[in-house]
């Protein structure tokens, strides 16, 4: 495998000799490996094969993430920061191309890795969550301006009209004979269903608006230096036009989770208000400008919208039988499932004061 992998990676520009290839990360969604190269004067890379059952134009995402992380960079050295460090720089294949596919139809791609950064699975204190928070409202701030275009490669990507018909035809199908076993946790999908299609329906009808926006802000997609600064957003895949809401409201049911994503003891998770308001502040300290009074308002429910959005997406690929997320075991997906169930009814325990904080952190700009 390693000498695949080695033969893959010399078709990129790296520099340097190559040492050794070898996996990294927790991601649910890509392969990834580190590249790391034979003297310290050059680069080590991280190397990707795209999953292309996912992504179906990667070279289109490529293209995307290369406008994105340009648009960035400019940015970041108009105001004296490190372009190298602070964006993702994507290394492209000795032909040119920003991918490589190889004989088996595999696509794969490679970025510089960015050194002494830390990529947390957790956010364990509130100055942890309010750099994160910072991290991604300067993401979008600094993209606000993006006029390119962008190809929309995952069409419905957080809309919960299009989860909905995915989710109706899963249970008509209902592929794997699970759906029985699984009533109660259909019901809570079912119990709440018109409340979050009419949020969505500000969404489309253009009362909350479209940016570039990230899309997938759990904790893990964002760099970090040794002092807890947030250096840099990476796993830029799903960039695309959507409501900013998406980023907030992912990153909320991330940061604040008091347990694990998939804790399999549901009385470990439950929403942490301290980094819930930690984040917000950091967020808003870069958005608040930009922010319309719509998006304003919606914060709070954007969290508890992801949240559900994601039960519903652990519940579909379980019964599914398991063909979209990397599963550690037969009922990690159910598993997963419960315990971000356990985090949405935690929200909306605490909805009152989500809002309340979201406001007071508001007035600080009025
Ligand atoms: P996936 O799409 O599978 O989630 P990611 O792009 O998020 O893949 O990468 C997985 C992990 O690899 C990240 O959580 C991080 O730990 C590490 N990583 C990815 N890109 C970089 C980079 N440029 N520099 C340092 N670490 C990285
Ligand atoms: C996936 O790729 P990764 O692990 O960062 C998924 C997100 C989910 C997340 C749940 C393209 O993210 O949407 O919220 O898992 N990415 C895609 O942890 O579906
Ligand atoms: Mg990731």
């Amino acid at each position: 495998m390693n000498q695949t992998l080695r033969a893959i990676a010399g078709r990129f520009q790296t520099e340097g000799e190559i040492a050794v290839v070898r996996p990294l990360g927790e991601g649910f969604i890509n392969d990834t490996f580190i590249i790391e190269t034979a003297s310290a004067h050059t680069p080590n890379y991280i190397l990707q094969r795209k999953n292309r059952h996912i992504f179906t134009n990667i070279p289109a995402m490529m293209e995307n993430i290369v406008r994105v992380t340009n648009h960035l960079k400019n940015k970041i050295i108009a105001r004296g920061g490190d372009p190298r460090r602070e964006a993702l720089t994507v290394t492209p294949a000795r032909d040119g191309k920003l991918y490589y596919k190889d004989d088996e139809g595999e696509y794969w791609a490679v970025c510089e890795f960015i050194d002494g950064t830390i990529a947390y699975q957790k956010a364990d204190t509130p100055r942890l969550a309010y750099q994160g928070g910072k991290g991604i409202g300067r993401f979008q701030a600094m993209l606000a301006d993006f006029r390119e275009p962008l190809t929309d490669i995952l069409p419905g990507f957080h809309n919960i009209r299009f989860r909905f018909k995915q989710w109706d035809e899963t249970l008509a199908a209902d592929p794997a004979g699970r759906a029985a076993q699984v009533a109660e946790e259909i019901r809570w999908i079912e119990d709440r269903r018109a409340e979050m299609l009419a949020f969505w329906r500000l969404v489309e009808e253009g009362t909350i608006p479209a940016r570039v926006t990230h899309n997938d802000t759990k904790i893990n997609n964002i760099l970090f230096d040794k002092q807890e600064n947030v250096l840099c957003v990476i796993d830029l895949d799903t960039v695309l036009s959507a409501t900013c809401l998406n980023d907030y409201g992912d990153a909320m049911r991330s940061y604040t989770n008091t347990g694990l994503e998939d804790d399999p003891n549901p009385d470990n998770v439950s929403m942490s208000l301290d980094i819930f308001k930690a984040y917000t502040e950091g967020y808003l300290s870069e958005t608040h400008a930009f922010l319309t009074p719509a998006e304003a308002e919606h914060l709070a429910f954007s969290a508890k919208y992801i949240t559900y959005e994601q039960v519903l997406r652990f519940l579909m690929d379980y019964i599914d039988g398991d063909r979209y997320y990397k599963i550690k075991s037969p009922d990690h997906n159910l598993v997963r499932t419960r315990a971000q169930y356990k985090l949405l009814q935690s929200m909306e325990a605490q909805y009152a004061d989500m809002q309340r904080i979201v406001k007071e952190e508001l007035e600080r700009y009025a």
